[in-house]
């Protein structure tokens, strides 16, 4: 392998891959480092029973090639990972991505040298690689968050994390199994590890909306249709908030506008449809709290009507604004409490005090099991980056850079880090996104970029304080607008003890790609180049 490229990248997901393909394009050297065995990011980690995508699958797929989609066939409505992982191995042999990977390796170190204007980047297999320019690939979802519990060592039994499941798999047969967390993981996990182990006991600290995804098998007539207009579809796409869902009908009045009976018959109609239309009945529910409540409500009163033990539906029953924290979606979450074989614990006001050799106490009760499954989430957005040595001008770490929170222009780069590329950072859209729109967006904005500075003798681009202090304000003003910094919600970092509390993505797709144009239209304005 070359010990200088042009470009270095940090993962191989979806945005490690995409920029392959347009580095080549740009007939420059790149070289991907992973520290998975294979391609595929999120989707290569997530393994745990259950796992699936919550965007429909026609739309969480690239776009960029027209062969490419209208050849693979999606089997199910929302894909589940085994068969995403696969599409992603399906667009590494496609395009022959794996020659400029570099698997089983994590880049510990990327520090910038302003004598060079280059980056050097070193590995944990020792590799020492300078580079032009470098694009962390790293992914929102992929720092795993394992709070820590004192005695957590002390466990005897099997212990897993659901964003980093074991490869052949689990087998819970005639097992106890003790899970905590009831966010989206667990909440497709439960029903599942439910069906096949002995007792599950789920312990839960703060109750979740989840709403039926009514996944199915895919509809061949719709992805007919869709693939006869697949670049439109694309585009219509791309201009809604999320970047999915054009197909969606979308509520253009207020939830208080209507009579009870109309909302009450509108909302029954989306929970038999399914999915995140389910939120879209009315345009002001994560506008106003009022509205917000008319349709947390209904989902509580479905909760009451599955639920058959009355303390246990009340345990479920979620008090936040709906769509604060993401909505979950679920195949047979809430019914899976009507198991004999199912507990459900609150550790909310009473906290999970220690773990045992057996188990875990809770008010001072402990509950036994054999095996701990952790569904406690990421360290979303930030945790990747911060795990490694990032080092800008004059040395300065990246972790000092954000000691009060990520700041960044765009959320592509932050001042003092020249050269420097994050896809889908904080600041930018990503995860309220279709997060494969976002990342092609930025992957060929960051590579058009390089394509200009290649173009034009230039040798660094950096934002300056002043841009990323602006930016960071209007992607605050927009959530403060908005219903959700209202949660503790990961968006907000408030999962993770001690994380600075900064509402990380920018609501609003299309305005924010209108933006990153014009700021090239205008000569990478809110960027210095030299
Ligand atoms: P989430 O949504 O962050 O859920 C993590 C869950 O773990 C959530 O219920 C947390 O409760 C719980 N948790 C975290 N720390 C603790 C402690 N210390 N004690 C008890 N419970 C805890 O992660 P997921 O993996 O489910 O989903 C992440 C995203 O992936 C999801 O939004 C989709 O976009 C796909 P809390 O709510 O913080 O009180």
């Amino acid at each position: 392998m070359e010990r200088s490229v042009d470009i270095a990248v940090v993962g191989a997901g979806f945005a490690g891959m995409y920029t392959i393909v347009k580095a080549r394009e740009l007939d420059m050297s790149v070289r991907v480092f992973e520290a998975g065995t294979d391609v595929g990011g999120t989707w290569y980690w997530n393994r745990y029973p259950g796992a699936r995508c919550d965007v429909e699958s026609v739309e969480y797929s690239y776009s960029f090639d027209e062969a490419l989609q209208q050849e693979w066939e999606w089997t199910e409505r929302y894909a589940p990972q085994p068969e995403i992982l696969k599409y992603a191995q399906h667009v590494a042999d496609r395009f022959d991505l794996r020659k400029d990977i570099q698997f089983s390796t994590r880049v510990v170190s990327a520090h910038f040298n302003e004598d060079t204007n280059t980056w050097t980047v070193t590995t944990d297999a020792n590799d020492v690689v300078t580079a032009r320019f470098v694009v962390f690939a790293t992914g929102c979802l992929s720092s795993a968050n394992r709070p820590h519990f004192s005695g957590a060592e002390s466990f005897v039994g099997d212990v897993y994390h659901t964003g980093e499941w074991p490869h052949d798999g689990v087998d819970f047969s005639g097992k106890r199994v003790g899970l905590i967390g009831t966010g989206s993981s667990a909440i497709q996990s439960i029903p599942i590890i439910a069906q096949n182990a002995e007792h599950l006991t789920v312990f839960q600290r703060t109750a979740s909306f989840s709403v039926p995804a009514r996944n199915d098998s895919i509809d061949l007539d719709y992805v007919k249709d869709v693939k006869s207009r697949y670049p439109e579809f694309r585009k219509a796409n791309r201009q809604q908030t999320g970047a999915f869902g054009s197909t969606i009908r979308r509520g253009d009045s207020s939830a208080l506008d209507a009579s009870e009976e109309e909302r009450w018959a509108e909302f029954e109609r989306r929970w038999e449809e399914g999915g995140f239309a389910f939120l879209s009945s009315y345009n002001d529910f994560l506008l106003r709290k009022d509205a917000n409540d008319l349709v947390a409500e209904f989902v509580r009163h479905k909760i009451r009507s599955i639920v058959k033990d009355p303390a246990t539906a009340e345990l479920l029953m979620p008090t936040q604004v709906i769509g604060c924290k993401r909505l979950c979606l679920d195949t047979g979450y809430y019914e899976t409490f009507n198991r004999d074989n199912v507990s459900l614990v609150a550790v909310d006001t009473h906290p999970i005090e220690r773990i045992t050799e057996h188990g875990l106490m809770v008010n001072g009760v402990e509950h036994t099991f054999d095996v701990l499954v952790y569904a406690t989430g990421f360290d979303a957005m930030t945790g990747s980056l911060l795990k490694i040595d990032i080092r800008g001008r004059n040395g300065v770490s990246l972790a000092d850079a954000w000691h009060a929170g990520p700041v960044t222009y765009l959320g592509v780069n932050t001042a003092g880090f020249p050269n420097m590329f994050m896809v889908s950072g904080p600041g930018s859209p990503s995860v309220l996104t279709n997060m494969i729109m976002s990342i092609e967006q930025h992957v060929e904005w960051i590579t058009d970029c390089i394509d200009h500075m290649t173009k034009n003798k230039l040798s660094v681009i950096e934002t300056t304080e002043q841009s990323q202090a602006g930016w960071v304000a209007f992607v605050n003003a927009v959530a403060d607008m908005t219903l959700y910094p209202s949660c503790n919600s990961w968006y907000l970092g408030a999962n993770v003890p001690g994380k600075p509390r900064v509402f990380m993505p920018l609501i609003g797709f299309p305005t924010y790609v209108d933006k990153c144009n014009e700021v090239v239209r205008n000569g990478y304005e809110g960027f210095v180049l030299a």
